[in-house]
């Protein structure tokens, strides 16, 4: 039997659409969807070959129980009900903050709807949280704080027509390769390219200004940006006095970041900044594209909010052909946001806090539900090792790869009396499990995903889930054993999800067959949102916030003299469970890497795919040396994409104060040749 099902890409956040063409209840090949108005009939090639892991002989089958440090496999029966008896016991006897949740951005928004409800109404804790706690949540608490939403203002479809992008902490042709074709048809348009990154990424080559800044440096580049913007009269006066706040205090901070006084903080010629401001401010079409490079640092959300005033500085948000555009990261990292699989806010955003909200969720519901905020996803490893948390039910993500400074990870997982994990492939973090239930992916199941430009669009069931339930049923299912049975079908729980939710109020399955629905949809006639804050931003003014350099927690010093940076290649994802399982992905890049430049190499006599030893004050690894100029002299960099050869066990657990997000893309580090010890 021949079938083509219609559905979206379970990569990154760009949310492209194609055809899943299954045979006989084989995935044999994708096929791009001309109609989707993310993609139209583009995809990088990881969509291209998404249909490859899903079928790979490692996917797991049967639930699996450890016996004495060896895991059996066990019926579904048996797990799901040893799985509840314990929750239930650890419950019982320390309360339900002794429990955590973690939702997953790979999942639906109907998964972690369901994930958020089953933490809060079936455990009675508000310790829910998932990965957006070491991605973008910074541009949750920044962008709110300053614009009253904290998601993209503006869509991918006005990129191509932009006069001027600044490209910041992005690399869009790697890392959103399709939000990446756009920025390139924005340059066959005439468009001007600013980039400031500490690596000379490809959309660089192309660029107007390019900007290669220490890492960690950018409050001080934004600010002198706005410092110059104000200094030659390029702000927007009549933008500032009708629609935002507290311009004199952001002055009275900025007014001393000269560009000429940032030199040596950011390594940046004055002429340089000089230059991006003046073509960012003057042209009349500017947006903004940030990621990770902005918000992976102790200053996260500070780094947001300078970008949130340059943007309003020079009046180029609120109208359509501006904004400022978060490329999220995971396919459904914005929805598991917008869901409330997070420790202080239900779906749509609603505080947890706030009473009328809270009962209104508690007459859904039928039961009382917790005030207090819970924790987040970084806590709740330190609360893991104090000894407080007992019991942490993780659904698709490995943190024990993917968190930072692995061997405090491992510590906090040690530690606890009970650990599930629901996962698709046997992953470290899992190895680690009391119980692994064996999940369900993108291609086994119907519900949705949200995108980076807040679009919501349909996944569709393609193949009988593996090993024979979806994440949702398998929530469901242990809710049940728990004594509080939950909706589970998708379709119905997307219904109550907008019931309860007025950004989403006017979202159905049937409302998205087409091509999806940008929030805010607020009922069901509301024609969905492409550009936000237009007229008025959503919190009222908007706001200036004035915020000041401060250098990362690690800065290099003579035992460990480089700043490494880490990040993303086009030809992996993340832990690359998925990546490092299809065939042409694993051949463009099988082992691990760090880049330096020419001259460190040189001064260290390391030859190019010489093997070298990285070393920070948390661990070290061996890995080859790629010599390249694309980093400057001083600054090493290093992908994550490889469990045997995992790059955090070198990264720093610092996190921002505000929103706890680590400084993945700042840490010192020494690099040495390995025969000269
Ligand atoms: N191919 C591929 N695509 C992905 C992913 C993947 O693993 N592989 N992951 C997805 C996920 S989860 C996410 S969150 C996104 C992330 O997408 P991005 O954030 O675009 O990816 P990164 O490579 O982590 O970092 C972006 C850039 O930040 C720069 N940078 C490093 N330090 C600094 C700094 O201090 N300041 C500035 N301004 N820039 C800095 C890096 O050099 C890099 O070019 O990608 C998503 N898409
Ligand atoms: N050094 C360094 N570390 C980083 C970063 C960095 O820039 N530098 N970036 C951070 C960022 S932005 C992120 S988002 C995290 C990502 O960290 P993770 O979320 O841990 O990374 P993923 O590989 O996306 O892992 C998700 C897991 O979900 C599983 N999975 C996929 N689909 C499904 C499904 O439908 N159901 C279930 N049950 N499981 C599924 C996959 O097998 C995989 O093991 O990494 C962070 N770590
Ligand atoms: S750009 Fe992102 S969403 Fe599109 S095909 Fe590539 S990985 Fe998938
Ligand atoms: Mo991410």
């Amino acid at each position: 039997m021949m079938k083509r099902v219609l559905t979206t890409c379970p990569y990154c956040g760009v949310g492209c659409g194609f055809y899943l063409d299954v045979r006989n209840e084989r995935l044999v090949g994708v096929i791009p969807s001309k109609s989707n108005s993310v993609s139209k009939g583009y995809l990088c090639v990881k969509g291209w070959h998404a249909h490859e892991p899903i079928q790979h002989p490692d996917r797991l089958k049967k639930p699996l129980i450890k016996e004495n440090g060896k895991f059996k496999e066990a019926s579904w029966d048996t797990a799901l009900g040893y799985v509840a008896g314990r929750l239930k016991e650890i419950k019982d006897k320390y309360g339900p903050d002794a429990l955590a949740v973690c939702t997953s951005a790979r999942c639906t928004n109907e998964e972690n709807f369901l994930m958020m409800k089953f933490a809060r109404a079936a455990l009675g804790t508000n310790n829910v949280d998932h990965c957006a706690r070491t991605c973008h949540v910074p541009t949750v608490a920044g962008l709110n704080q300053s614009f009253g939403s904290g998601a993209s203002t503006n869509s991918y479809d006005e990129l191509p027509y932009m006069d001027c992008i600044l490209i910041i902490g992005s690399n869009p042709t790697e890392a959103h390769p399709i939000a990446g074709w756009r920025v390139r048809s924005a340059i066959d348009n005439a468009a001007k390219i600013i980039v400031c990154d500490p690596r000379k990424i490809l959309p660089a080559e192309n660029a107007s200004v390019y900007i290669q800044q220490y890492p960690g440096t950018d409050i001080a580049l934004i600010n002198a940006m706005i410092q110059f913007i104000v200094s030659e009269g390029l702000h927007a006066r009549e933008f500032i006095a009708k629609r935002t706040e507290g311009f004199d205090a952001l002055w009275e901070i900025v007014k001393d970041y000269t560009p000429e006084s940032v030199k040596d903080i950011t390594g940046v010629e004055p002429a340089l900044i000089k230059e991006a401001a003046k073509l960012y401010a003057t042209s009349k079409r500017s947006c903004i594209m940030y990621s990770l490079g902005m918000t992976e640092h102790t200053v996260g959300t500070d780094n947001v909010i300078a970008m949130a005033n340059l943007s309003m500085v020079c009046g180029h948000v609120g109208k359509e052909f501006s904004g400022v555009y978060p490329m999220r990261g995971q396919n459904n990292v914005q929805g598991a946001c917008d869901m409330g699989a997070l420790p202080n806010v239900y779906s749509g955003y609603q505080p947890v806090s706030d009473e009328q909200v809270r009962k209104k969720f508690e007459n859904a519901w039928g039961v009382t539900l917790p005030a207090a905020k819970g924790l987040t996803l970084t806590d709740m490893m330190f609360k893991a090792i104090e000894g407080s948390l007992k019991c942490f039910y993780i659904i698709g993500e490995d943190q024990l790869r993917t968190d930072p400074n692995t061997h405090w990870i491992e510590k906090a997982l040690d530690s606890l009396e009970f650990l599930v994990i629901q996962e698709i492939f046997l992953t470290e973090t899992a190895r680690k499990a009391d119980v692994v239930l064996p999940g369900a992916s993108f291609a086994e199941k119907d519900g949705t995903f949200t995108c980076a430009e807040r679009r919501f669009q349909r996944v569709r069931k393609a193949i009988e889930p593996i090993a024979g339930k979806t994440d949702g049923q398998i929530i469901y299912e242990i809710a049940k054993r728990l004594g509080y049975p939950m909706e589970s079908d998708p379709e119905k729980v997307c219904a109550e999800m907008a019931s309860l939710t007025p950004l989403f109020r006017g979202v159905s399955f049937e409302r998205l067959e087409e091509n999806g629905l940008q929030w805010p949809v607020y009922s069901n006639e509301h024609p969905g949102t492409p550009v936000v804050h237009l007229e008025k931003f959503i919190r009222g003014l908007g706001k200036f916030i004035p915020v000041k350099h401060k250098p990362p927690a690690e800065t290099p010093d003579n035992e460990y003299p480089f700043i490494l940076t880490t990040g993303r290649m086009l030809f992996h994802y993340n832990t690359g469970t998925m990546t490092r399982r299809t065939m042409n992905l694993l051949r463009e890049y099988p082992r691990n890497f760090v880049q330096i430049n020419p001259q460190d190499a040189q001064r260290l006599g390391i030859k190019k795919q010489e093997k070298v030893r990285v070393k920070t004050r948390r661990g070290e690894l061996e890995v080859a040396a790629e010599v390249t100029d694309k980093v400057k002299a001083g600054v090493a960099w290093m992908p994550f994409h490889f469990s045997d050869e995992p790059t955090n066990v070198l990264t720093n657990n610092a996190f921002d104060p505000v929103c706890r997000i680590a400084e993945y893309k700042a840490c010192a580090a020494r690099v040495e040749k390995i025969n000269s010890l």
